[in-house]
């Protein structure tokens, strides 16, 4: 994967403009920020910014831009959490960070989050929590998250997935595949742009995965999803230029179709080339990696959790490039959460 690497200047620059923001603003998620937060995107290094604009615009056959080189103190962020509910406070050591990750990401789109995830949070912090070991969600471990397109169940799912890394000190791998230039059987290619497919909510939307607060609070709030588990619309997984098309699938979350042979081989030959294409990506501390969420798919390995402070640990965010498609799903113009 070719990286983007800050040089020493960038760097300095992007110390300074993280720094004076976070001197603003206790939280990376304060609305007042958010809403600023592609104004001060365009105080960032030139070159950085025509490097995102034009992964934006030319959508490269990568899919993926690995920004490198920005330094992480690993004293200064401390022990990774236990677990990713975390207060304001505790977030306080990694607000560089995450201004960092939203300022990038402001250059791709609006950042986004969902109700139904992390409480609602914008930047989620994603680390092995003790229990959840066998789980196949981020913050398990001893499980293959099977490639997927990140909340690809939801019509509003991110253009882009941000991940910046604050440690992995196994190397332990992100794995991904981009969608283009595949080579299928016409006939499947067709089929897959058809309504035939159910992709059922991943388990980091459901109620078991709450925080606290929200488990004990708003009844309704998982209604949608409980919606999505029970009366699944039926959707293309394939979908735009049929020379080079977007992509939306999460094989682990969906059932076979059982009512069309055509539309099960077509999905099952997609499945098996994309498998044939996932490649490991590992990914290190001060790395950001943005997945183009429509062009690629992405999971991560099996791995050993240390439970020690030291474990794998990055921060995790959704772009959309069109925030009022989801204006009715948000409170108001400017709120980020997807209800
Ligand atoms: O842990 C990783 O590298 C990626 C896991 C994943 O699929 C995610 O957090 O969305
Ligand atoms: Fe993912």
């Amino acid at each position: 994967m070719p990286r983007f690497v800050l040089d020493s200047d960038e760097v300095a620059a992007l110390k300074k403009l993280t720094g004076e923001i976070a001197a603003k603003y206790s939280s990376a998620e304060d609305p007042e920020f958010l809403l600023e937060a592609s104004v001060w995107a365009q105080e960032m290094p030139r070159r950085l910014r025509a490097a995102l604009n034009d992964f934006r615009l030319t959508e490269p056959a990568s899919a993926c831009f690995v920004l490198s080189g920005y330094p992480v103190d690993d004293e200064k962020i401390g022990r990774t959490p236990e677990h990713w509910d975390l207060t304001a406070a505790q977030r306080a050591p990694t607000l560089e960070e995450e201004i960092l990750l939203i300022l990038a990401g402001s250059l791709l789109g609006d950042c986004i989050g969902w109700r139904t995830q992390q409480a609602g949070r914008i930047v989620h912090d994603v680390m092995p929590v003790k229990g959840m070991e066998q789980e196949q969600i981020g913050i398990g471990s001893e499980q293959t998250i099977w490639w997927h397109t990140e909340d690809a169940f939801h019509p509003l799912h991110g253009d882009y997935l941000a991940m910046m890394f604050l440690r992995n000190p196994d190397r332990v791998p992100t794995t991904f595949a981009s969608l283009e230039g595949l080579e299928l059987d016409p006939e499947d290619w067709r089929t897959l742009f058809e309504p035939h497919y159910v992709i059922k909510p991943d388990n980091s939307h459901r109620p078991e995965n709450a925080s606290e607060t929200d488990e004990h609070g708003d009844e309704h709030l998982y209604d949608t999803i409980r919606k999505m588990l029970t009366e699944p619309e039926k959707i293309p997984i394939l979908s735009g230029d049929p020379s080079s098309p977007y992509i939306r699938i999460d094989p682990y979350f969906m059932d076979p179709v059982t009512d069309n042979p055509r539309a099960q081989k077509a999905f099952e030959a997609l499945v098996q080339a994309l498998d044939a294409r996932i490649a490991d990506l590992v990914l290190m501390p001060g790395e950001i990696c943005f997945v183009d969420n429509r062009k690629a798919v992405h999971g991560r390995r099996a791995f050993k959790a240390r439970y020690d402070g030291r474990d794998r640990w990055f921060k995790r965010m959704s772009i959309t490039r069109d925030l009022r498609k989801s204006r009715t799903s948000r409170t108001d113009a400017a709120s980020r959460v997807i209800l």
